[in-house]
């Protein structure tokens, strides 16, 4: 089995070394020349937990090259970007251009599927229309839908074999061919549907937990006002054997949390209405976020604040949609200089936003106003607040988190601060 995959990204990346290790001879297609050519080295440009190992030895026994334009295979797999425009719509011109480039390599029989995340009837409204310029007829002889994929970043390669899979075709012969194409490597359940249900469950997905995570943020704003911290109030909830409420935070970002509900409210801006206001609930959180640090450097002249963090979560080194570089530019937009430790990111960046960045927390933290606790990295688990006191011009700390063991920097003599939190901890 010949398997083409377009854009390799986050997503395309890992399909394809996972289908070359289950046995399918892979092309790997993305129009950045950077990427073909460190994949055809056997090497990767993004950080993800045993990617690099699968990728190099694929490409060293033979069964995963890359190229800039597709070529003739069994199956032709979309994973290309799927962002999102100024005024909040789905920017599909990425997924048009895949299709449109797989054309002239087309022939009976083969499947074509979208993995990115799409608005509803991408498949049958905008992808079949492009397909049946082929001269074949999309509905008897392709086999075309969408299988969208549900994994964590951090966790991709685990949760690409172990999820379970919907698998939605056009028709039901279609979704049966992408559930035993898929059958290839996923151990998980793979779920026949249509294409519309499966875009619809995707999008779906990802809007659970942003509606979640705003009813999380909204609580956090709540328990401020009343004088209750709110990490502990979600815990207490939490024990509740039907209750799941998710964590508040500085934020929602990724490409996919923060995007995908504008999809729905785009078709549907007079139903989906929960949906819209739980995305501006989240999106204002950087904005609450940046109030607090105005209130904790009142009073201090030219302050400096230290950002511990500025992925879009922790361990990974993706920025994308990131709400604390949003934070960052409301700060410098008050004339706040920042500094940043990121270990994630400080590898390949020297600045972010103009602000210097580092690995080290303490070349970070000197002379510094305030600690603001971003991005809860593993690297951040064991700071040490004397060290970082001793260098600090304020000892200040605000935790978007709840991670840092604020006790212990408090020993230390800083002033603490949690958001969601009542202001005497
Ligand atoms: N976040 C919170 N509170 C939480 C959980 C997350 O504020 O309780 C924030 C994170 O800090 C981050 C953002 O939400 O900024 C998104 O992070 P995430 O870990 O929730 O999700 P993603 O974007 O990394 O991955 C999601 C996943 N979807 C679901 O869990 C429903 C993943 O399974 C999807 O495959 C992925 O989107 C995608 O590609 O669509």
């Amino acid at each position: 089995m010949h398997i083409a995959v377009i854009g390799l990204g986050y997503i395309g990346l890992p399909t394809a070394a996972i289908f070359a290790r289950a046995g399918a001879q892979v092309t790997g297609i993305d129009n950045s020349p950077r990427i073909v050519d460190a994949l055809n080295r056997g090497e990767i440009l993004i950080e993800e937990n045993g990617l690099a190992e699968i990728v190099r030895e694929m490409v060293l026994g033979g069964r995963l090259t890359a190229s800039l334009k597709p070529v003739p295979a069994d199956a032709f797999i979309i994973a290309v970007p799927t962002p999102i425009t100024e005024d909040k719509k789905a920017d599909m011109s990425y997924v048009v251009s895949a299709t449109e480039s797989i054309l002239p390599c087309l022939k009976k029989g083969d499947l074509v599927v979208l993995e990115s995340t799409s608005p509803v009837g991408t498949v049958d409204n905008l992808m079949l229309p492009i397909l049946e310029r082929s001269g074949l007829d999309p509905k008897t002889d392709l086999f075309i839908g969408h299988s969208p994929e549900r994994v964590i970043p951090g966790r991709i390669l685990d949760e690409l074999v172990n999820n379970d899979r919907i698998a939605g075709g056009l028709t039901p012969e279609a979704a049966s061919k992408i559930a035993e194409l898929y059958r290839l490597f996923v151990k998980g359940n793979i779920l026949e549907t249509d294409s519309r249900t499966a875009e619809l469950c995707k999008l779906a997905e990802n809007t659970y937990r942003d509606v979640n995570i705003a009813f999380a943020n909204e609580l956090a704003m709540i328990c401020e006002s009343q004088g209750v911290n709110v990490w502990e109030a979600i815990s207490l909830c939490n024990r509740h054997p039907r209750v799941n409420i998710h964590q508040p935070g500085p934020g929602v970002g990724g490409h996919c949390i923060a995007v995908d509900p504008w999809f729905i409210v785009e078709k549907e801006p007079g139903l989906a209405r929960i949906i819209a206001l739980s995305r501006k609930t989240n999106d204002a959180m950087p904005m609450r976020a940046a109030g607090e640090i105005n209130r904790l450097l009142s009073g201090i002249a030219n302050p400096v604040v230290t950002i511990l963090g500025i992925t879009y979560k922790p361990d990974v080194d993706d920025l994308r949609e990131s709400p604390i570089i949003h934070l960052i530019k409301l700060l410098k937009a008050r004339d706040i200089k920042i500094k940043i430790c990121d270990p994630h990111v400080a590898n390949r960046c020297v600045t972010c936003e103009g602000a210097a960045l580092t690995a080290d927390p303490v070349e970070a933290a000197a002379g510094s106003d305030l600690l603001v606790l971003g991005v809860n990295h593993s690297a951040f688990c064991d700071l040490d607040p004397v060290t970082l006191g001793e260098v600090m011009r304020h000892r200040q700390v605000y935790d978007t988190r709840s991670f840092l063991p604020l006790k212990a920097f408090a020993e230390a003599g800083f002033k603490t601060a949690l958001l969601g939190a009542p202001e005497k901890l």
